[in-house]
């Protein structure tokens, strides 16, 4: 079984897809039964086990299971509408960054980091994080983003339980483009 294969369809159904599983809006969580049950019809030996080891083997910590474990969900990356996975709001570090292809920066400049398909704008503490994010997207260039100037201007800035700082949207003038590191 391809587990990189199996965790993205994981990952969808965590965070995209209403269908045919359903996903408790307050948490975003789902009954691990239901989705081994999915798993299982394009993995026939998924079970359990190999669940545990997408889970605790996932680079970024996509996933969580609640304490009973018996639920399992996304962390963050969500779509589905009204679904809320509790984040806390710490003191952003003064720098934070945004990943991004060349081509988006026109639109980028002009209007500012939108969270387009997802609910939130992601950003990363680390520069390198956000050159690799970018990378998915084409030519990659990365935005340094003003967060403690930010956050201090009353908009809010949460953390995901996988360390992923996340905004509803963040005007230009909160941000540069940085030369290429
Ligand atoms: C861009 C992956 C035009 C934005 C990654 C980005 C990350 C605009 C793209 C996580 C725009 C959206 C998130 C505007 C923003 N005009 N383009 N006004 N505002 N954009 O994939 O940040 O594998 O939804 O810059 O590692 O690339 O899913 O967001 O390029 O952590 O766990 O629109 O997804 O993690 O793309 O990536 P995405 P993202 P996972």
């Amino acid at each position: 079984m391809n587990l990189q294969k199996c965790s993205v369809q994981l990952s969808y159904m965590l965070r995209h897809s209403t269908e045919p599983l359903y996903i408790d809006i307050n948490g975003g969580w789902a009954n691990v039964e239901d989705i081994l049950s999915v798993l299982r019809l394009r993995y026939p030996e998924m079970d359990r086990e190999t669940l545990d080891e997408i889970v605790a083997g996932d680079r970024k910590g996509r996933y969580a299971y609640d304490e009973t474990g018996t639920k399992i969900r996304a962390n963050q990356g969500h779509s589905i509408e009204g679904v809320t996975v509790e984040m806390t709001s710490p003191e952003p570090p003064e720098f934070l960054y945004h990943g991004t292809a060349e081509r988006f920066l026109p639109s980028i400049l002009q209007e500012g980091l939108k969270p387009m398909t997802r609910q939130f704008v992601h950003l990363s503490a680390q520069y390198e994080t956000a050159h690799t994010v970018g990378k998915r997207h084409g030519k990659p260039v990365v935005l340094l983003i003003r967060a403690a100037d930010f956050a201090a201007d009353g908009h809010r800035l949460l953390l995901s339980a996988n360390g992923v700082w996340q905004a509803e949207a963040v005007l230009p003038e909160y941000f540069s483009v940085m030369e290429d590191a």
